[in-house]
């Protein structure tokens, strides 16, 4: 027996000894320690043997048994180890590996422009405000001497907010021009006032190189006593001479707007014709960046200024047609349409 017992244990540590795999393991332990295992059946068979010998060999049967299950438990937790280590091994961090490239965002070529010339105002003394983009119809037409069914309305293809009041009227927008902001802030302060207002409008009409539906507006608005036309002229040229440099050439021209008495527009010298006239210009040598104009007495008396005491003056630039007239960008819907390629270059 004892001979027995001697046999079994060296050949079951050597074949332990050279496994290394946690299934052979396991293949191990049920040949010599499971249900119909070796060392089982050896134990299970002690009960054959007479009495006198059965004491020493059942000891040493289980002396057997906990030698392997211990050489097991052994064996089991080195290969876990070895495992483990391996794992650890694998996904170590190797910094001699190329790194990933991380994308550096920047402005948009927008912010960075009305940034730029909300500056320009605000040295000139100006304070920048802005307002809702959803308006009522009071604010951007009605209060800017532009009732119902007037046909100034045409101007501004205009977006409307599906909703209806009692009437049955809709009188909810997306505003067509930053000019409801002059009421809004007059309404709330007294002059002098020198503001200027930076926001999104939004027009019902067809694209084209210089049209977009979604654009930017700076408003711009000053009243005082004994504010005049030679003010606004003034505030506009120096604008222009900031931001375009003094070589561009500066135009203004009568234009209609009802809530301005007199109203003008302003334009600089296109930059890809220099004046001759191109596809970009409509063949008109200029480019209008904005509307102006002294504040109509009618505006001033509904918001109770007295137009006797104040005057003031207003403008409306289109704030896109500012950096294409500085970096010769000859399409404005480039602006909006997220193509990498030209938003990298600014
Ligand atoms: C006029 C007198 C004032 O006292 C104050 C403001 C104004 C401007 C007026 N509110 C207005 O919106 N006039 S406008 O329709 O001629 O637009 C002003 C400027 O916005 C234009 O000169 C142009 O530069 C720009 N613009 C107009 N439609 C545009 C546009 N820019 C891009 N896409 C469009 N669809």
């Amino acid at each position: 027996m004892t001979k027995t017992l001697e046999e079994i244990k060296s050949r079951a540590l050597d074949e332990l000894r050279n496994l290394n795999d946690l299934n052979e393991i396991e293949a191990w332990r049920v040949g010599y320690l499971g249900r119909k295992g070796t060392v089982t059946q050896l134990l299970r068979g002690l009960s054959s043997l007479p009495i006198e010998e059965r004491r020493e060999a059942g000891a040493a049967a289980n002396n057997l048994k906990s030698l392997l299950e211990q050489a097991l438990a052994e064996k089991q937790e080195s290969l876990r180890k070895a495992e483990l280590d391996k794992l650890v091994q694998q996904s170590r961090l190797d910094v001699t590996l190329p790194g990933h490239h991380v994308q550096v965002g920047r402005l948009h070529p927008t912010t960075k422009i009305l940034r730029e010339a909300c500056a320009v105002f605000v040295a000139m003394g100006f304070e920048v405000v802005e307002g809702p983009e959803v308006e009522w119809d009071y604010y951007n037409f009605e209060a800017l001497n532009i009732p119902r069914n007037h046909p100034a309305r045409d101007m501004w293809a205009t977006l409307w907010i599906d909703y209806q009041n009692e009437a049955g009227e809709r009188p909810m927008l997306l505003r067509t021009h930053t000019s409801p902001m002059q009421i809004r802030f007059m309404e709330k302060r007294q002059p002098p006032i020198r503001v200027v207002m930076p926001g999104k409008v939004y027009r019902h009409e067809a694209t084209d190189a210089t049209h977009e539906s979604m654009f930017y507006q700076i408003e711009g608005l000053a009243v005082d006593k004994g504010i005049s036309m030679a003010h606004l002229k003034g505030t506009l040229y120096e604008f222009a001479r900031r931001l375009f440099g003094r070589d561009r050439k500066v135009r203004f021209r009568c234009d209609y707007f009802p809530f301005v008495e007199p109203g003008v527009d302003m334009a600089i010298d296109c930059f890809i014709c220099q004046g001759k006239g191109c596809r970009v210009c409509g063949d008109e040598g200029w480019i209008e960046i904005l509307g102006a104009g002294m504040v109509h007495p009618d505006v001033l008396r509904r918001v109770n200024y007295d137009p006797d005491v104040y005057t003031g003056f207003a403008f409306g630039m289109g704030l896109e047609r500012i950096p294409m007239l500085k970096y010769g960008i000859d399409d404005i819907r480039l602006f909006y349409s997220n193509d990498l390629r030209f938003l990298e270059q600014f």
